[in-house]
C-alpha cells in the first residue's frame, strides 16, 4: 500500500511502474526505429528537463506584469525571456508564447483578426495544407467561409494564378498559407502582393519550416505577413507547443484572443521549455543542424529519384519529400506498413489529385529533422533511400533490411547519455 509520504517523495518508477515501463518502451522504440515522420523531432535534453519542471504547478492567467494570480514574479521572468527570444530569433514586432499547440495558435490568430463567418483563403488539406486551414470537419471550416486554393497539376507547386483569381473573386478578409506536406518554398512576396490587391490580411502558418526559418535556410515569412503562427516541436526542435508572431498593431487583438478569448492558464513549464528552444535556435550549432536537415532531404530525394521513385514537385527545397505512389501497385497504407516492418516510421499522405481515399492515399511523407537530430548525414540518407526503395520493391528481404538499418542506428545513437526519460545522467 502506497503511503502519502511515498507519493510526496517517490519518483515515477516507484510510484507508477506501469507508466514508467511504457515510457521506457517508448524511448526504446524511438531509439530503435528510424523516425522519418516529417513533423516529428527529438527535442534537446534541456527542453525535456524544462517540460518536466515545477512550472507545471503554477497558475498564471494573464500576461507578464498583468496576472490574475499571486506568486507570478518568477514565471513573469520566464515568459518575458521566451517572448524576447522569439521576437529576436524571428525579427518579429510582437510574440505571444502561450498557445498550447499549432491548432490553438491558428484558432487564436483567426479569433483575433477576423470575425466568425468571414471569408478566408487557405491551401487545401489534400494538396499539402492543414486541417485548421479550412477543412470542413475542423473548427476553421465550420466557423469561417473558406475559399481553398491548390497546387498546379503541371508542377505541383502552389498555383499563384489560382490564388489571385480566387482572391479577386472572393475578396477574403484573410489569406493564409503554410502547409503540412509541401516540399517547396513559398512565394511570400507574391502572397503579400495579392493580399494587398484585395485588401486582405496575410497570415503564414510556418509550423513545418520554423526551424529552417530561424536558421536562415528557408525564406522568412515575417517581413511579409501580418501574423505568423507556428508550433515549436517540429523542425524547431522544442517542446510540443505553439506561438504567434504579429505586427505591433495587432498585438492587443492577438493577446486578447489567446487569453481570455480561448485559453485559460498558460503552461508555464512548456513556456520555460519554449524559452530554452528559442535560445538554442539562436546558436551557430542550430544553424549547422538545420543546414544538415536540408542537405539530408536533398540526398534522400536524389537517392529515391535514382531508384525510379516519383516525388511530388520533382524534389524538395526543405526538410521533406513526398513519394508519389499514384502509378504504383502499392498504395500509401501498404507502403507505410512495408516500411514499418523494417523499422522505418513514416506516414501515408495524400498527394495532389490523389485518386485513392484519404485513409489509404497514394503517398508517403518522409522528413529528415528527427533522424538528423541523431546525427545521420547525407551519406546515411543515401543508404536510407536505398533501404526505402528495397523495402517497397517486390518481395523485400525484411530481416536483411532490418539489419542494414540497425547498423545505421547503432552508429547514430539517440540520447546516448540519457536515462529512460531522456534526462542526461552523465
Ligand atoms: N500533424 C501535423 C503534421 O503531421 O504535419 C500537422 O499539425
Amino acid at each position: 500500500m502506497t503511503t502519502l509520504d511515498e507519493l510526496r517523495t517517490g519518483g515515477l518508477a516507484a510510484t507508477d511502474p506501469a507508466i514508467a515501463r511504457l515510457l521506457e518502451a517508448e524511448l526504446d522504440r524511438q531509439r530503435n526505429e528510424l523516425e522519418l515522420i516529417a513533423s516529428e523531432n527529438f527535442t534537446w535534453p534541456a527542453v525535456l528537463e524544462a517540460v518536466g519542471s515545477v512550472g507545471t504547478n503554477k497558475y498564471a492567467e494573464g500576461y507578464p506584469g498583468k496576472r490574475y494570480y499571486g506568486g507570478c514574479g518568477v514565471v513573469d521572468e520566464i515568459e518575458s525571456i521566451a517572448i524576447a527570444r522569439a521576437k529576436e530569433l524571428f525579427g518579429a514586432e510582437h510574440a505571444n508564447v502561450q498557445p498550447h499547440a499549432g491548432a490553438p495558435a491558428n484558432m487564436g490568430a483567426y479569433l483575433g483578426i477576423v470575425d466568425l463567418g468571414d471569408t478566408i483563403m487557405g491551401l487545401r488539406l489534400d494538396q499539402g495544407g492543414h486541417l485548421t486551414h479550412g477543412h470542413k470537419v475542423n473548427f476553421s471550416g465550420k466557423h469561417y467561409r473558406f475559399a481553398s486554393y491548390g497546387v498546379s497539376p503541371t508542377d505541383e507547386r502552389i498555383d499563384m494564378d489560382e490564388v489571385r483569381a480566387l482572391a479577386l473573386e472572393h475578396r477574403p478578409k484573410l489569406i493564409v498559407t503554410g502547409a503540412s506536406a509541401y516540399p517547396r518554398h513559398f512565394d511570400f512576396a507574391a502572397f503579400r502582393s495579392i493580399a494587398d490587391e484585395v485588401g486582405a490580411l496575410f497570415m503564414v502558418d510556418m509550423a513545418h519550416v520554423a526551424g529552417l526559418v530561424a536558421a536562415g535556410v528557408h525564406p522568412s515569412p515575417v517581413p511579409y505577413a501580418d501574423v505568423v503562427t507556428s508550433t515549436t516541436h517540429k523542425t524547431l526542435a522544442g517542446p510540443r507547443s505553439g506561438f504567434i508572431l504579429c505586427r505591433a498593431e495587432l498585438a492587443k487583438k492577438i493577446d486578447s484572443a489567446v487569453f481570455p478569448g480561448m485559453q485559460g492558464g498558460p503552461l508555464m513549464h512548456t513556456i520555460a521549455a519554449k524559452a530554452v528552444c528559442f535560445g538554442a535556435a539562436m546558436t551557430d550549432a542550430f544553424k549547422e543542424y538545420q543546414e544538415q536537415v536540408v542537405a539530408n532531404a536533398a540526398a534522400l530525394a536524389e537517392g529515391l529519384s535514382e531508384r525510379g521513385h516519383a516525388l511530388v514537385s520533382g524534389g524538395t527545397d526543405n526538410h521533406l519529400v513526398l513519394l508519389n505512389l499514384k502509378d504504383s501497385a502499392l498504395d500509401g497504407q501498404q507502403a507505410e506498413d512495408r516500411l514499418a516492418d523494417v523499422h522505418i516510421t513514416v506516414n501515408r499522405n495524400a498527394v495532389p489529385f490523389d485518386p485513392r481515399p484519404p485513409m489509404v492515399t497514394s503517398g508517403i511523407r518522409i522528413g529528415t529533422p528527427a533522424a538528423t537530430m541523431r546525427g545521420l548525414d547525407p551519406a546515411d540518407f543515401r543508404e536510407v533511400a536505398a533501404l526505402i526503395a528495397d523495402a517497397l520493391a517486390d518481395a523485400p528481404d525484411a530481416p536483411a533490411l532490418r539489419a542494414r538499418l540497425a547498423a545505421i542506428l547503432d552508429r547514430r545513437p539517440l540520447y546516448p547519455s540519457s536515462n529512460a526519460y531522456g534526462k542526461v545522467t552523465s
